[in-house]
């Protein structure tokens, strides 16, 4: 999500392979064996198979509205360790700790909310790379933990969220494209 976020901000053309993680394909484990999405190939060969460095990639190529700024990468780093406690809660199948695993979640969405109710985005009056690389993982968090966050009163965050959920360009990025394969 948030690699085709700034593809879409930087007006970067791409062939969208869309594929099924439980199926993938041949021609994308042959380019990045680790088998995660997003990967991206460039023309001249280059495989960039991490979603942070198709961001930066792509806002280096163009960065119409400013996304890259300083700090942003003090919160990407921070994003790290909340995005783990994330997926533990996530694919623990046993839901053992959940509270514990919830509670680790907890300083990173305090530092968000903290800085939202400085400003309308993380680092100032407009969204950057540090809001659109982080909010996919917000979003995430909302849908496994709806009532966590009204509960712990996130009100900034939920806003942040929601208007992310409503604009244009998540509704762009978010467009069903047919699945990929080999002969289309
Ligand atoms: N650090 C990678 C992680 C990407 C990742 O884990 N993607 C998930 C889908 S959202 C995936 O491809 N999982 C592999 C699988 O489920 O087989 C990135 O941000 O690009």
């Amino acid at each position: 999500m948030r690699a085709r976020l700034a593809l879409h901000v930087s007006e970067i053309e791409v062939e969208h392979r869309e594929i099924l993680l439980k199926k993938k394909p041949a021609e994308m484990l042959a380019v990045s064996p680790k088998g995660t999405v997003p990967v991206l190939v460039l023309p001249d060969g280059t495989v960039i198979d991490e979603s942070i460095d198709i961001m930066y990639w792509a806002l280096k190529q163009n960065d119409p509205e400013g996304w890259l700024v300083e700090g942003a990468e003090s919160w990407l780093e921070q994003l790290l360790a909340f995005k783990t406690h994330l997926d533990n809660y996530k694919y623990n199948p046993t839901r053992e700790n959940v509270e514990a695993k919830l509670t680790a979640c907890q300083p990173f969405l305090i530092s968000v909310e903290n800085a939202l109710k400085r400003n309308d985005y993380l680092l100032g009056r407009a969204p950057t790379v540090a809001d659109f690389g982080i909010l996919p993982f917000i979003r995430q968090w909302h849908f496994v933990n709806t009532k966590q966050l009204q509960l712990w009163d996130y009100s900034k965050t939920v806003s942040w969220l929601k208007a992310f959920l409503e604009s244009t360009r998540f509704a762009e990025i978010m467009q069903k494209v047919p699945l990929w394969s080999p002969g289309n």
